[in-house]
């Protein structure tokens, strides 16, 4: 991949869930120093700052946890992924992972607009796949993948005029699956690569087969990066831990073929929360970890020269 122009965006989300410190994440980024661990790797990289959800006419909900902010995020984020994907690479700061539901639209309303189909990669313990009738939580960050394939029953959301195909979603690292989504996923085609068998093949199989994939239909890639992805003891800023996850090496390794394959558009950093981190730990793991996504290496060649 050559040098990019990177555009960071900051989604301070927090209407997702209940549990609140999500909002924190973007300025959380900035002090682990993100946009300049990107720069040193020779990207042009612009932080326009955080964006703000739109007003909307939408009544509260008495299961669904804030659901009109919720509509007013997806429909502002829509539009700004849609914007700023013509300008760059976009790296939206989250926020929880029901900005994806505003992201993964706008960013394939843009992959409409050039010709190519849009591919999604879900680094995620869940898989968000649950309508809002099928929540048991009510909490709309569960959400996000059901609501950008097209599933119905998201009435007060803006219409999805441009659904991805399940069949063009990759989910990695699943060990949370609540029994409507599994018995949806069951019955669908997307891929899905639970821990049981990343450790039976390896983080490495799953990944080159997807990317495979994206390849051969000349797609495009957004990869949505939940810190709950990471296992809870290198990761312990979320508020939904969940023991068994990926190691740090199995995660950079990700990236690392997410950067060879020079296929990925646009990136979600999602789930952080400051409030519960160490000392910056997982804020600065995830900053390694983009940089990683974005091209950091330790040698400019192979090193199996031996
Ligand atoms: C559960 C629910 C979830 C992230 C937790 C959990 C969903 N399936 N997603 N953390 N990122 O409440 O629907
Ligand atoms: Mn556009
Ligand atoms: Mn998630
Ligand atoms: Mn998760």
């Amino acid at each position: 991949m050559s040098k990019q122009n990177i555009i960071l965006a900051g989604i301070p989300m927090d209407a997702g869930k209940h549990r609140q410190g999500c909002r924190m994440g973007p300025d959380a980024y900035r002090v682990a120093g993100l946009e300049q661990a990107l720069s040193d790797l020779g990207h042009t990289v612009t932080d326009i700052g955080d964006t703000h959800p739109d007003q909307v006419d939408v009544p509260e909900d008495a299961h669904l946890f804030s659901l009109p902010e919720c509509v007013g995020w997806t429909q502002a984020l829509s539009r700004t992924a849609n914007e700023v994907a013509e300008q760059g690479l976009p790296i939206f700061m989250g926020g929880d992972h029901a900005l994806s539901m505003g992201t993964v639209t706008g960013m394939a309303a843009h992959a409409d607009e050039i010709g190519r189909p849009l591919f999604v990669l879900w680094l995620d313990a869940h898989s968000d796949f649950h309508t809002p009738s099928s929540t048991d939580s009510g909490n709309l960050h569960g959400t996000p993948v059901a609501y950008f394939t097209g599933q119905p029953g998201f009435e007060p959301f803006p219409p999805v005029t441009t659904p991805i195909p399940t069949n063009r979603v990759g989910m990695i690292g699943l060990r949370s699956v609540d029994p409507a989504e599994r018995a949806a996923l069951e019955k669908d085609d997307a891929m899905l690569a639970d821990m049981r068998s990343i450790d039976e093949h390896g983080i490495k199989t799953p990944l080159l087969a997807f990317l495979d994939k994206v390849r051969e239909a000349n797609g495009i890639l957004h990869v949505s990066l939940d810190v709950d992805f990471l296992d809870p003891s290198i990761a312990p800023a979320v508020g939904t831990t969940v023991p068994g996850g990926a190691t740090e090496r199995e995660a950079h390794l990700v990236m690392e073929f997410l950067h060879e394959s020079g296929l990925v558009c646009s990136l979600d950093l999602v789930e952080l929360n400051p409030f519960l981190d160490e000392r910056g730990r997982t804020a600065k793991l995830m900053v390694d970890l983009a940089a990683s996504l974005m091209g950091r290496r330790i040698f400019d060649r192979p090193t199996r020269s031996f």
